[in-house]
């Protein structure tokens, strides 16, 4: 039987160079939910920048009810607690830094180049490799706390995907064999810890100046500039071309001659 290697927190908290993503890791085998976990003990009130990290997810989710399917001990599945004084309007920010600091991890610790679809989806080759869940508890227009879901397939083989991703999903290991990069498992307590670091240092960016200069790494990744994109907004079809992002991490869509529209969340068809 081929002996399954757990995620090492010690080997992780060995790699965290920020200053505090990550120094409190809460790790679990098997969760319900990362998100779920991470949002019970937000509101017991654990320390701003922990972290919630498990090998398998039981009721992994996606958005709006959607599923994450989160098998075999392959794979991430973390969730960041953040109490940033921020409003909520700005909250969808930590949606961008976490997909560029995913992005950036990527890039080095695997040596693929993955792409942004907008808001929350990162792509290789046009099939999903990892997915983004932003949620908060606001009181009074307040944020209490932000959790920031990360699902990423990392040494998930093909074979092993759920039929029902299969066409539409993608893992590191199955890119990197393709590119005949490398055969060998990618380190996840190095990927999760590489993911972290770029998070603490966008989120102190992001504290100090804004989004602006995180959206510079942003279009490295950014492949859907200039395209045109039909999205799915609440009840409401918009469709236009894809100009860029805005200072809170909206789309912007140039639909007429002189007319822009700024989508906020939406499930986009390129
Ligand atoms: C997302 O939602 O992409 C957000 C996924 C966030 C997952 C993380 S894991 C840690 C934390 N704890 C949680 O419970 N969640 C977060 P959305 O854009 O709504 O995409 C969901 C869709 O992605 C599904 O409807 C499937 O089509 C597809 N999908 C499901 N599992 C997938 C997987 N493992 N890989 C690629 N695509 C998947």
């Amino acid at each position: 039987m081929e002996e399954i290697n757990y995620i090492d927190i010690f080997e992780i908290k060995k790699k965290l160079k920020g200053s505090f993503i990550g120094k409190n890791l809460y790790y679990e085998q098997k969760v319900d939910s990362t998100n779920t976990l991470a949002r019970d003990l937000a509101s017991k009130g654990v320390k701003n920048g922990s972290v919630v990290i498990a090998d398998f997810q039981e009721k992994g989710r996606g958005r709006n009810g959607k599923f994450w399917t989160s098998p075999c001990a392959c794979n991430i599945y973390m969730s960041i607690i953040l109490k940033p004084k921020i409003t909520p309007e700005n909250a969808q920010g930590m949606t961008i830094l976490a997909a560029v600091s995913a992005a950036d991890a990527i890039a080095e610790t695997a040596s693929l180049n993955p792409q942004i679809k907008w808001p929350n989806d990162l792509l290789i080759d046009s099939k999903k490799v990892c997915g983004i869940l932003t949620e908060m508890a606001t009181q009074n227009m307040t944020i209490e706390y932000i959790i920031v879901g990360i699902g990423m397939n990392v040494n998930i083989a093909e074979s092993d995907m759920d039929d029902n991703i299969k066409d539409i999903a993608t893992s590191l290991l199955i890119e990197s064999k393709k590119n005949n990069k490398s055969i060998a498992l990618i380190d996840r307590n190095a990927l999760i810890a590489s993911i972290l670091n770029k998070f603490d240092k966008y989120y102190e960016m992001f504290l100090s100046t804004g989004l602006s200069p995180i959206l510079t790494s942003y279009q490295k990744y950014f492949g859907m500039m200039g395209k045109t994109v039909e999205i799915n907004v609440k009840d409401k079809k918009v469709s236009g071309q894809v100009v860029g992002i805005d200072s809170k991490g909206a789309l912007l869509l140039k639909t007429g001659e002189n007319e822009l529209e700024k989508v906020v969340s939406g499930e986009i068809y390129i």
